[in-house]
């Protein structure tokens, strides 16, 4: 019988959403509701787990699931040694120090002997230890920002993502110390069936992963120019260029990175390029 892996994915929070979405783009097919506990995809042997984020790791640790998806913070905070699969990049947030205003904040030290509010004390304690510095951690489980106003703690270290909420407490982001995003994380101990699996699943990811990042462009552009928009695209290899009716001129096709898209596109206009096609692209290769 073929083996099935079992993954752990948050039940509810920030974390859901984007961890389901990114295994329905694998194409693997399955009914999640959230009243249930457990589901099973369809024409892929994975079965899912959905449980609290903070469970995860140790659920991987202990078999209970061979994989699990859960922010960097999360793992880190346990002091598990795990498999690090993949950086799956969304999700993304930062451990920052906060303080009050009036707060004369020059790094690190001057958190000398002070109480530092957070719910990640292992990573704060060892980023402090780096650095020489000396405070006591005061851990709260939820609801850090309010420490400092209701008087437990002189400054915080919490997760932010936009820096709202740290405002609206009346806090300053001081310094950013450890950055996260959603990792996938599995057992060290996996069997050879199991892994077999995993990497299965892993090539599908790292598809959608990477297509997530690239735009695809078709356009027609004087032949003469074909060189010098294949030197603009760059990227993988040299792009598909068919030629037209007319002589004068070719269809170019080729993926293109995402961040540098509209630089791209704005030098293809230049050298002539004329119904230029942008495309998501669903899922790619290298
Ligand atoms: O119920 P369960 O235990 O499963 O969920 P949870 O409430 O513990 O976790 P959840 O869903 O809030 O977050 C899951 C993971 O998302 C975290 O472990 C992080 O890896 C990641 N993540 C990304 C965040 C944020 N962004 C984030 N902004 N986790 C928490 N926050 C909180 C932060 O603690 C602060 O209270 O959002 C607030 C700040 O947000 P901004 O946008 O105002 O800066
Ligand atoms: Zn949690």
């Amino acid at each position: 019988m073929e083996s099935r892996i079992s993954i752990a994915v948050q039940k509810s929070g920030r974390l859901s959403e984007k961890s389901l979405d990114l295994i329905r783009n694998c194409g693997i097919d399955f009914y999640a509701d959230s009243r249930v506990l457990k589901a099973s995809a369809n024409g892929f042997p994975l079965d899912f787990l959905f449980v609290r984020d903070d469970d995860i790791p140790q659920y991987v640790a202990d078999g209970v699931a061979d994989i699990g998806i859960v922010g960097r913070n999360e793992y880190d905070e346990t002091g598990l040694s795990l498999c690090v699969v993949r950086d799956l990049k969304f999700a993304s947030c930062r451990l920052s120090v906060a303080v009050p205003h009036g707060f004369d904040y020059q790094g690190l030290k001057s958190l000398e002997g002070k109480r530092i509010a957070t719910s990640y004390p292992r990573i704060l304690s060892k980023i402090l230890k780096e650095n020489g510095v000396s405070a006591t951690p005061v851990v709260v489980s939820g609801s850090v920002e309010v420490t400092v106003d209701v008087g437990v703690a002189d400054a915080i270290a919490d997760l932010v993502s936009t820096g709202t909420t740290l405002k609206m407490n009346g806090l300053e982001e001081a310094e950013c110390i450890y950055k996260s995003s959603a990792i996938m994380i599995a057992r060290p101990d996996i069997s050879d069936d199991k892994k077999a699996v995993l990497e299965s699943l892993l090539e599908r990811i790292d598809a959608v992963m990477m297509a997530r990042h690239k735009k695809y462009i078709l356009f027609n552009l004087p032949a003469d120019k074909t060189e010098e928009a294949a030197a603009v695209i760059g990227g993988m290899k040299s792009p598909t260029v068919t030629p037209l009716m007319d002589a004068g001129w070719v269809s170019v096709q080729s993926a293109v990175d995402e961040d540098r898209f509209w630089a791209v596109f704005e030098k293809l206009k230049k050298l002539g390029a004329e119904g230029i096609l942008v495309m998501n692209i669903e899922k790619m290769t290298e």
